[in-house]
C-alpha cells in the first residue's frame, strides 16, 4: 500500500532525539522562506531563526515539504531548494495533501506547520505574523486558515501579531471567538507587525519569561486545547510607522484589486509590493521580527522544560 505515517513524514534525527529525550524544541515554518521574503534574505533568516532558537538551548524544527515527503527538520540543503526554486506550492491545511499526493515541493505556512508540529507533540512554534482577516472580508471571505488551525491545535504561538496587510481589529475579535488567548510579552497592545502596536488590547501582559512559562504550563494541567498567542513587538529601531504603513497597504491593495489578486496569492503579493515600495524598510522589519521572535521562543521553550 503506498503512504503509510513512515513514508510521508521524515523527521530530522536531531528532532527525533529532541523528541525523545523531552527536550524543548521550536517549530518554524517554510512560507515565510518561499513566499514571504525574497533571496537572498530567506536564506538569512531561515538560518538565523535556527540558531537564534539553539543559542537559546532549544532545537529548531523547519517544517517543509520536499518532493512530497514531510520533513520536520529541514537540512541546509533542503531549505536552498524551498528559498531558491520557482515552482515551490504554498500549502495550507486545504492543499498540504496534493503536495504530498503530487511528490512537489511545497512551503508549509503557520495552518500546516502547527498542525504537523502537534502531530508530534511539538508545541511551540515562532513566526513573523499570522495570518487572520483581509481587508475587505465582507466582500470576499477571506480569511487565512491559520485562526482556524490555532483554535484546533494546542500550539504555544510566538510572533509580532497578524501581518499588517489585514484587518487587525476583526482579527482580533476572530481570536478571542475562537478562544485563542493572547499574551503580550512586555507589551498591553497586540502588535501591528511592522509597527509597534495596535489599539487592541491583549488578554494579559508579562514582562518576565519565567512567567510565560508558568502560564503555559498551567494551560497544559487545566487541558486547554487551544492555541496560546504570545506576542512579541518588532525592535524598535527596525519599527515603521503607523501611518506610513498605513498609506503603503492603501497602495499595494488598490493594485491586488487592479491585477485580480486574490486568494493564496493576495499575501505575497501585498508582502512583496510594500516591500519594493517601501524601499525594504518593510522588509528589513520583517527579518528582524522574525529572528527576535525566534529567539523570544527559545528562551520560553527553555524555560518550560527546565
Ligand atoms: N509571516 C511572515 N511572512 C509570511 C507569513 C508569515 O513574516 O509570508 C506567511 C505565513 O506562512 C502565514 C501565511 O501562514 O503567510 C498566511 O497566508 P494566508 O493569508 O494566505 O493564509
Ligand atoms: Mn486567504
Amino acid at each position: 500500500m503506498y503512504n503509510s505515517m513512515h513514508e510521508i513524514f521524515d523527521l530530522s534525527k536531531k528532532v527525533q532525539e529532541a523528541i525523545n529525550r523531552k527536550k524543548p524544541i521550536v517549530a518554524l515554518e517554510s512560507t515565510l522562506i518561499s513566499h514571504g521574503l525574497p533571496y537572498p534574505e530567506n536564506i538569512k533568516v531561515a538560518n538565523e531563526s535556527i540558531k537564534a532558537v539553539e543559542d537559546n538551548g532549544a532545537i529548531a524544527a523547519t517544517i517543509g515539504i520536499i518532493k512530497g515527503k514531510v520533513k520536520i527538520g529541514l537540512s541546509e540543503e533542503d531549505i536552498q531548494i524551498l528559498a531558491k526554486e520557482k515552482n515551490v506550492q504554498k500549502v495550507s491545511n486545504h492543499n498540504i495533501n496534493l503536495s504530498i499526493f503530487n511528490k512537489e515541493n511545497a512551503a508549509t505556512t503557520v495552518a500546516s506547520t502547527i498542525s504537523i508540529a502537534s502531530k508530534f507533540q511539538i508545541r511551540f512554534f515562532a513566526t513573523g505574523g499570522i495570518g487572520g482577516v483581509h481587508l475587505n472580508a465582507e466582500n470576499t471571505n477571506d480569511v487565512s486558515a491559520d485562526l482556524y488551525a490555532l483554535s484546533e491545535n494546542s500550539n504555544f504561538v510566538i510572533c509580532s501579531g497578524a501581518k499588517s496587510i489585514l484587518d487587525l481589529s476583526k482579527t482580533n475579535e476572530l481570536l478571542e471567538t475562537l478562544g485563542i488567548t493572547r499574551i503580550g510579552y512586555q507589551t498591553n497592545y497586540m502588535p501591528g507587525f511592522w509597527y509597534e502596536e495596535t489599539e487592541n488590547k491583549v488578554d494579559n501582559k508579562f514582562d518576565e519569561i519565567h512567567e510565560i512559562s508558568s502560564f503555559l504550563k498551567l494551560n497544559e494541567n487545566i487541558g486547554n486545547k487551544k492555541s496560546i498567542l504570545i506576542f512579541n513587538k518588532v525592535p524598535l529601531e527596525k519599527a515603521i510607522n503607523k501611518n506610513d504603513v498605513e498609506i503603503l497597504i492603501n497602495n499595494a491593495t488598490i493594485k491586488a484589486n487592479r491585477n485580480n489578486i486574490s486568494g493564496k496569492e493576495l499575501t505575497p503579493f501585498l508582502i512583496k509590493e510594500i516591500n519594493e515600495q517601501s524601499k525594504n524598510e518593510t522588509l528589513n522589519a520583517n527579518v528582524s521580527l522574525i529572528i527576535n521572535n525566534a529567539n523570544l521562543a527559545g528562551k520560553i521553550a527553555k524555560s518550560f522544560y527546565s
